[in-house]
């Protein structure tokens, strides 16, 4: 499959609700999508960089001219067998993982269309259904958090993850016990918190947490393994697992129980694959993450988590609670189980809609190889 142009384009979204974290209340999403042209096959790659360099270092800006600068001129004119074959090409530009996130798994939708076979067969998937949860931000109020959960849960999700800052936290965890005692909840601090909030911390255990994602910051480990040895809640690692080394270390010093993997924050699928391995091996259960994709990076999140160890119900959900129309065809659909059934068609399994993408594109670029 030989690399033969290489389009980015950035779409923009409007959520259908406000989506709030510790660091920030996002109405719409600038999302960058990618597509690989290799003879004849377009293969779509979705970069989950937000709008700000909050969530991570990298944002829709920085990820632009890292792509049209470095990395597609690595790829472009290169047969490559595999997508794989395009990780070490991409190896020089150092960090950037959800930049290189987009093309590889662009690449991965190319090959697996070109195979014609499912890209959940080619990354070695093997559940035919995947457990769905949600992942429900701060509020206004806590009224309005408590008629959410019960939105999701009447829907059928099988985990309730709220986020979690000083100030919306024990006080809101506890109304929620209150009402439903025995839900599967968890809670995502995206690093609102220090080791010096370590007695506040402690209070969290009463509420019998399935986890608590990233409550230290975003690059440390070493700490968390320190709090982890203070808490009997199950810590879960979200934005300081770059790749399997991180995972390996993360394990080795009992930083967390449990990881969360977002193929677009690893930098595409041959990491997520390696970190999912890694946690195996330990038997240490994953989940997948989600970074509020469009169809594109939604569809690919279904794939990941047909690996056997996402033994976690994951924050992939339906289209409907982001979008008002999805980009993809059908769009994602949940079962009143609480499940996502795995498609068989070849590639995704969701068709891309050109059409719509075409209406939302605000700029497009296309680098096409010079020989
Ligand atoms: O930490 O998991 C996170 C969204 C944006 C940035 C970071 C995170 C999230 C989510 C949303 O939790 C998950 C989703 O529904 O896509
Ligand atoms: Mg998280």
């Amino acid at each position: 499959m030989k690399v033969e142009a290489i389009t980015l384009r950035e779409i923009q979204m409007p959520l259908v609700h406000f989506f709030e974290t510790s660091f920030k209340r996002t109405f719409s999403r600038r999302i960058l999508l990618l597509t690989a042209h290799c003879e004849g096959i377009n293969g779509w790659g979705e970069c989950v960089a937000g709008e700000d360099p909050y969530y991570s270092s990298e944002w829709t800006e920085s990820a632009w001219p890292t792509i049209t600068h470095y990395l597609s001129p690595a790829l472009l004119g290169r047969t490559l067998a595999t997508a794989r074959e395009g990780v070490p090409l991409m190896a020089k530009v150092r960090g950037h993982d959800m930049a290189k996130a987009s093309l590889e798994n662009a690449l991965w939708d190319a090959e697996a269309q070109q195979k014609r076979t499912p890209l959940w067969k080619l990354l070695g998937g093997t559940l035919r259904e995947i457990s769905c949860g949600v992942s429900i931000g701060i509020q206004d109020s806590v009224e309005q958090l408590l008629e959410k959960i019960h939105t999701e849960l009447s829907a059928g999700y099988r985990r309730i993850k709220i986020k979690v800052k000083p100030g919306w936290d024990v006080n809101v965890l506890e109304r929620i016990r209150s009402r439903w005692p025995e839900i599967v909840l968890s809670c995502d601090a995206n690093s609102a918190y220090t080791l010096d909030e370590l007695e506040h911390l402690r209070k969290f255990d009463q509420f019998n947490l399935l986890m608590i994602e990233q409550p230290l910051w975003h690059d440390d480990i070493y700490y968390h393994s320190r709090l982890q040895k203070e808490l009997r809640t199950a810590i879960c690692l979200d934005e300081s697992i770059r790749h399997s080394r991180d995972a390996a270390k993360a394990l080795d010093l009992s930083a967390c129980r449990i990881i969360n993997i977002k193929v677009g924050r690893v930098g595409g699928f041959s990491e997520a694959v390696k970190i999912h391995d890694v946690c195996a091996s330990r038997n240490i259960p994953v989940w997948c993450g989600g970074m509020l994709e469009s169809g594109i990076g939604r569809a690919q999140n279904i794939a990941l988590s047909t690996l056997s160890n996402f033994r976690l119900p994951g924050d992939v959900s339906a289209s409907k609670r982001y979008w008002k129309e999805d980009i993809i065809e059908p769009e994602v659909e949940v079962t009143p189980q609480g499940a996502i059934l795995i498609r068989d068609e070849p590639g995704t399994g969701y068709k891309v809609r050109e059409d719509l993408i075409e209406k939302l594109t605000v700029r497009k670029e296309t680098i096409r190889a010079t020989q």
